[in-house]
């Protein structure tokens, strides 16, 4: 790879969306973990985005520049879009995304329905996808494409006859082969893994699930190695497969964490919530994150220890997500009803247990959020990792503060010494380890702190992205400066009017 390469993330979504209707176009940030993870290290190093915007507007080339021009500028790189038509959004991202891929990894396989419509879907629009890669890059480019939705783009950059250094990291879980083989295009979408030079995932876990389900379906790839990189043989490819775990930008948050604006609002939320413990959840909205368990176990809590009501209280904030998928309607208003029957059982004059907001919250409110709790609940059923737990841990910048996490968590693996660990199905074990935070002695809660802190501080981020560099190509992170670059669009406006937004 030569020196000028540049840093190419390729993702489904740009962490930008665009929003409104002509004449009044708006760009807003997206939220969840790839964009969270990704964004410091491309604010830092410059590069390219290439994903979706969020909408399925035809837009022209000169709106798009007006839209996301100072968004790119802002940001300090490059945003490229792809288009999504109406169809692509249904079939490729609700269908094979969504209801295929999402809840089949995350080992909820009855909420999968495998329509082939959607797997031809899923395949055009990831050759959408490799034909902007070969538009805006260069041999000599680094492209790194994330997540689940993207899986068979190297493939189909290969057989376009593109030639790039191609990595891969999947930031979901990879299921056993027992749930893996339930997929109808098992083998293909296997292969698809196979053709990329470097492939991450989040755990040991995972990556050994990939490989048993290699084992299973391709019987004469071979795997050599067993420390964190190990080496797949299948036919021609020879592919390496990593556990590499991801991280946040522990700086920024702690330093948010102790900023003057967030003590300011802190002072606010401590006058308004005044009991001695309050516990936190924070997710996405998504049936993933053990939600509806979560309110249940706490619910348990104040039932099974009266001692605990008047003096507790959770806070519990969720990002709107998929909000137009019925599945995720319904889980809204499942949750609705099980914090209002908690409440409604349990509230006094002056005490409410549940304190829930339906919204997303900016940085500072939420680093706010993470310093006043006392305990977060980081429950999820599976989670490919769950930055929630490390961003949580980063902002308790007193060392004070219990971690309650499901042993289904990604981040389990490496938190597991100094977190308290809970099977999130268990609703009375969560119960019984809300009560143990509460009472946990001061000197154990702040040891066990620091020693997660200091995990976070050391294998942030920053390390995460370094090491897959140097594990994928040799090179590090500071190896990608940002190169005098061409202005926005530049490359864009050359090859207009073919160049739109596909
Ligand atoms: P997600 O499923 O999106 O990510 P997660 O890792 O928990 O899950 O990240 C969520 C992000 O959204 C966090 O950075 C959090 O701060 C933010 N967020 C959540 N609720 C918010 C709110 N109300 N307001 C503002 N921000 C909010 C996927 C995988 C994960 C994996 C990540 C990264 O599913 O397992 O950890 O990618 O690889």
């Amino acid at each position: 790879m030569g020196g000028k390469g540049r840093l190419v993330i390729v993702s489904n979504r740009l962490p930008v969306k665009i929003e409104g209707h002509p004449g009044k176009w708006k760009v807003t940030h997206s939220s969840g973990g790839l964009v969270s993870a990704l964004t410091p290290v491309l604010r830092d190093r410059g590069g390219i985005w290439i994903g979706w915007a969020g909408t399925t507007e035809v837009l022209d080339l000169k709106t798009l520049r007006e839209i996301l021009g100072p968004a790119s500028k802002q940001a300090g790189y490059r945003i490229y879009p792809v288009r999504l038509s109406r169809e692509d959004v249904d079939s490729f991202y609700h269908g094979f995304s969504n209801e295929v891929i999402w809840p089949l990894f995350h080992d909820l396989q009855t909420r999968c329905r495998f329509e082939p419509e959607y797997w031809k879907s899923y395949r055009k629009v990831n050759g959408d996808f490799a034909k902007a890669i070969k538009k805006h890059t260069r041999p000599e480019d680094y492209v790194w494409v994330h997540d689940y939705q993207m899986v068979p783009v190297a493939r189909l950059l290969r057989s376009s006859g593109v030639q790039r250094n191609c990595v891969f990291f999947l930031h979901i879980p990879f299921p056993p082969p027992d749930i893996f083989l339930k997929l109808p295009w098992r083998e293909e979408f296997l292969k698809d893994f196979l053709e990329y030079d470097f492939v991450g995932f989040q755990t040991m876990r995972d990556r050994r699930n990939f490989t048993d389900c290699l084992k299973a379906l391709l019987p004469d790839s071979r795997v050599t190695g067993r420390g964190p990189v190990a080496t797949v043989t299948a036919g021609e490819r020879r592919v390496r497969v990593a556990a590499m775990p991801i991280s946040i930008d522990y700086r920024s948050f702690r330093d948010t964490a102790k900023s003057a604006k967030v003590n300011r609002i802190l002072k606010e939320l401590k006058s308004q919530v005044p009991w001695e413990n309050i516990a936190i959840g924070v997710d996405r909205l998504d049936y993933t994150k053990g939600i509806p368990q979560r309110i249940r176990a706490f619910g348990e809590a104040c039932r099974s220890f009266p001692e605990l009501r008047g003096k507790i209280a959770l806070i519990q904030i969720v990002v709107p997500s998929r909000e137009d998928v019925p599945a995720y309607q319904e889980l809204r208003e499942e949750i609705e009803k099980l914090v209002s029957s908690v409440n409604g059982e349990f509230s006094t004059p002056g005490w409410i247990p549940i304190h829930y907001m339906h919204k997303s919250v900016s940085r500072e409110e939420l680093a706010a959020y993470y310093r006043l709790a006392d305990i977060a609940l980081v429950t999820p059923l599976k989670d490919g990792m769950n930055l929630v737990a490390k961003e949580y841990c980063a902002c308790q910048v007193d060392d004070n503060g219990v971690l309650i996490l499901s042993e289904f968590a990604g981040a389990a693996a490496q938190m597991h010494r100094s977190a308290i660990l809970v099977n999130s199905y268990d609703i009375q074990g969560m119960a019984d380890a809300i009560h143990e935070a509460v009472q946990m002695p001061l000197e154990k809660r702040k040891s066990r702190m620091r020693r997660l802190r200091a995990g976070i501080r050391r294998q942030n981020v920053f390390w995460w992205v370094d090491n897959y560099l140097r594990a994928s190509t040799g090179k590090a992170l500071v190896d990608f400066p940002e190169a005098s670059m061409a202005p926005l669009f530049h490359a864009l406006m050359k090859r207009a009017p073919e160049a739109s937004t596909k």
